[in-house]
């Protein structure tokens, strides 16, 4: 059957990402016999005509898009839904073919963003197994009940989802290949696990990639990133949601990269605990030249609130560690939720100042994401009503801090020319 698939992303804000999920859906799905084109928005102007054009020529029987963002999880930022819905629009007017929802964005509200796209039907979570399945199964017009994760809209979920075990049995991505016409200069997306166990309490992970961590075998992971190197691209980023867990995994990653003697440059998430001098000078030596690092705060109490498995002992230590290895790094904060007061702020900014950052990002109120801890901590203190589906973003911000937090923070922020919000 004909697919073509659309990377509806078209937000540069933070990086340019390249649409990796889509290829992944792509590869598995030309493995499964049909025949697919891929449409990336990014890399156009006006997205009405590339839609036409493809849509016009090469009739699919089934039309996937993929969505990345919902918003720019600013509080005073922008709901980036309603271009999509421009791009379903477009679709449905020009073509028959069953619209298909998927991606990150995607599968942190299944339901609701298939209501507010008024799409036909979407995969939560991982596109390769259960999207081939329901190309075969509208091809064959055979019943679309049991397909894990599929959601048709009015109808509900159809079928338990279920996490690929062995990603070393996906079709490869060829992400090399697929990426070829792209700018070299660009930071290539490039995964070697999913899923992560830490459950922090704002954090939407577990409903994207779920809360077991599944790796590649690092020879796997690594013999792609050669070829990668090989077709020119020479900034990889790791999309992992935390690079070093587990450590020894990481580590393993690095010492293949260096025995490859790959000349890369990378960036990666990097859980502020769990790491050691080794992991650090390995991840210097295999070419990291940047880390995020997400401690979100520098009051102990808080940390504990938002179930973060670090201590601040341990923060520091890894600031330090990567300071010494000459890894850059750019620190989170995010301020003003459950617990917070003035102390704990002044605490967070004055524990932020004493680490050696070359940024800091800080985030006044935290996106409220379904399922979490901080959705039932936002019903419960009456913020949210519990039946919000939080689709248009809503932020939890300890009321009384809201006028002094910004005040605060912009004064804070005016002295530190490496700190921005
Ligand atoms: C790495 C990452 C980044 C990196 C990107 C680096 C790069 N080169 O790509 C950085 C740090 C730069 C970044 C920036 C931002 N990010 Co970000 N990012 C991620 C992260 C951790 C991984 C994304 C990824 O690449 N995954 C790997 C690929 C393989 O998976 P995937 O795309 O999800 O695809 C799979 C499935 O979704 C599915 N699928 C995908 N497409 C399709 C299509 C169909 C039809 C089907 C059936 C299935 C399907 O199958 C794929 C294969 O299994 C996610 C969280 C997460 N765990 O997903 C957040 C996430 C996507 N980011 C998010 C946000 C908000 C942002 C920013 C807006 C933040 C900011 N204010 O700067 C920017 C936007 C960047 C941009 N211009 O678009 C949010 C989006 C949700 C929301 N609220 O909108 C997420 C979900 C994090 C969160 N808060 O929950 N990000
Ligand atoms: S460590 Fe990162 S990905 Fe894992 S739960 Fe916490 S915030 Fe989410």
């Amino acid at each position: 059957m004909k697919v073509l698939l659309i990377s509806a992303n078209t937000e540069r804000i933070n990086l340019t990402p390249l649409p990796l999920g889509l290829n992944c859906v792509a590869a598995a799905t030309r493995h499964g016999g049909h025949d697919v084109r891929v449409l990336d928005l990014m890399a156009e102007n006006d997205s009405g005509l590339p839609i036409r054009e493809a849509i016009l020529s090469f009739h699919p029987g089934v039309i996937g898009i993929s969505i990345r963002n919902i918003d720019d999880q600013n509080r005073q930022g922008r709901f980036l839904l309603d271009d999509v819905k421009q791009v379903v629009r477009s679709c449905r007017d020009l073509s028959d073919a069953p619209i298909v929802l998927g991606g990150a964005g995607y599968s942190i509200f299944p339901e609701s963003v298939l209501n507010y796209l008024e799409a036909d039907m979407g995969i939560q979570g991982e596109g390769e197994a259960a999207f081939p399945i329901l190309v075969d199964r509208i091809e064959r017009r055979t019943d679309l009940f049991g397909i894990p994760g599929l959601y048709l809209r009015g109808r509900g979920l159809q079928g338990k989802r279920t996490f690929i075990k062995d990603l070393d049995s996906l079709p490869v991505s060829g992400t090399h290949k697929f990426f070829a016409s792209q700018d070299q200069r660009l930071w290539l997306p490039f995964q070697t696990r999913r899923g992560c166990p830490l459950n922090c309490s704002y954090c939407s992970t577990s409903t994207i990639e779920g809360l077991v961590i599944r790796k590649r075998s690092p020879e796997a992971a690594v013999a792609e990133l050669a070829h990668c190197v090989e077709a020119g691209f020479r900034q990889i980023f790791f999309v992992d949601n935390t690079f070093n867990l587990p450590p020894g995994y990481a580590k393993e990653i690095c010492r293949k990269s260096i025995d490859r003697n790959l000349d890369i440059s990378w960036r990666c998430i990097l859980y502020p605990g769990k790491v050691d001098e080794k992991l650090a000078a390995l991840m210097a030596e295999a070419g990291c030249m940047e880390v995020s690092l997400g401690f979100e705060s520098g009051c102990e109490r808080i940390l504990l609130n938002m179930n973060k498995k670090f201590n601040l002992l341990e923060v520091r230590r890894t600031a330090e560690m990567l300071a010494r290895h000459g890894i850059r790094q750019q620190g989170f904060l995010m301020l003003g939720g459950p617990g917070e007061t003035r102390e704990s702020v002044l605490e967070s900014l004055t524990f932020a100042d004493s680490l050696p950052l070359d940024q800091l990002k800080i985030t006044s109120g935290i996106r409220i994401y379904p399922q979490t801890a901080l959705a039932r901590a936002a019903i419960n203190e009456g913020m949210i009503s519990p039946d919000c589906d939080l689709l248009l973003p809503k932020f939890y911000l300890v009321r009384e801090l809201e006028e002094w937090l910004s005040e605060t923070v912009k004064t804070w922020i005016a002295d530190r020319h490496h700190w921005m919000t």
